[in-house]
């Protein structure tokens, strides 16, 4: 090989690498891990935990395997290689083998499926939840409403991302580190109390999904999923829509906040307080004098919750 095109070989390789790590930091930057993370992280709640000790489990099983073949292969290839002479043996079937081979595979995945099942049942508990949280996704962005606290807004991606993606510029990642991952309204939640949420969609079937809670669930119209979180590390958690939703399926994260209860009751006050006012332009307009011509004014009442389009159409 001539060093020009060995040169050209080991850029090759070198810009491969360059893209599929870079594919994986942008896949894994959801979820808010840290520089060259290889590992599933373990997240901030009980059943990201459960998910990350079924993983870790089925890791080393897996570890444990590939050692044990790999190794028998290399010795089989250098032991028996055809410079000493090794002949091939003429047998086509071993009983003995084919039963090992079945029965200790089938063990070692009941051995797996036994606490996994244990974890999953636990993950779908949502009994004894201290409140819901009713989640609905729209082409493109999300709606959260607060059951029984009259609270409910919309969530889509930040202004600032939305320019950017648009205006054809490369986004900086020093400056912009959470670019497509910002929404304008977070979803507040206190810490250390059992959130349920019901899960559904307005028009085609989304997933909601935040890496660091350990689950994700499909958004589906006319049907009601079920999640649950009880997030123990105060923190701003990132996810996206994990479901291919439209043409701007990329453009929909998920932002939740967590807070300590007491400040979680006093965003929760504020809110309430935010949303009763709306009422009051109503009578303010009606002493207005635009009524004159006869023509009704545009209710200022009219309940803001109506989905809109979060971006002109490209
Ligand atoms: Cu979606």
């Amino acid at each position: 090989m001539k060093p020009s095109s060995r040169c050209g070989a080991v850029q090759r390789w070198a810009i491969a690498v360059m893209a599929m790590a870079g594919s994986a930091a942008a896949q894994a930057q959801s979820a808010d891990p840290v520089r060259w993370q290889l590992n599933m992280g373990k997240g901030v709640t009980q059943t990201a935990r459960l998910a990350w000790e079924a993983h870790m489990v089925a890791l080393w099983v897996c570890v444990v395997i590939g050692l044990i073949v790999f190794a028998a292969m290399a010795y089989a290839m250098f032991a028996f290689r055809k410079s000493k002479g090794a002949v091939a043996a003429k047998f086509s079937h071993n009983t003995t083998a084919e039963i090992l081979w079945t029965v200790i595979p089938v063990i070692i995945l009941v051995v797996m499926a036994i606490p996994a099942t244990a974890k999953l049942i636990a993950m779908y508990d949502t009994r004894n939840a201290e409140m819901t949280v009713k989640i609905t996704g729209y082409q493109w962005m999300w709606q959260y409403e607060y059951l029984g606290q009259d609270v409910r807004f919309f969530s889509r991606l930040d202004r600032e991302s939305d320019r950017l993606r648009q205006s054809g510029e490369r986004p900086d990642p020093a400056t912009h580190p959470h670019y497509l991952l910002d929404v304008d309204n977070r979803l507040v939640l206190p810490v250390d109390t059992k959130v349920r949420f019901v899960i559904t969609a307005d028009d085609v079937i989304h997933s909601w999904w935040v890496p660091a809670l350990g689950w994700k669930q499909d958004a589906i119209p006319g049907i009601i999923n079920e999640g649950w979180t009880l997030i123990e590390k105060p923190g701003v958690y990132r996810g996206q829509c994990a479901e291919l939703c439209g043409k701007d399926h990329g453009f929909m994260p998920i932002v939740v906040e967590a807070v300590s209860k007491d400040e979680f009751a006093a965003w929760l006050a504020q809110r309430q307080a935010a949303a009763k006012p709306a009422e009051v332009p109503a009578s303010e307009d009606a002493d207005a004098p635009d009524a004159t011509d006869g023509t009704a004014p545009t209710d200022p009442s009219a309940d803001n919750a109506e989905p809109v389009q979060a971006q002109p159409q490209a």
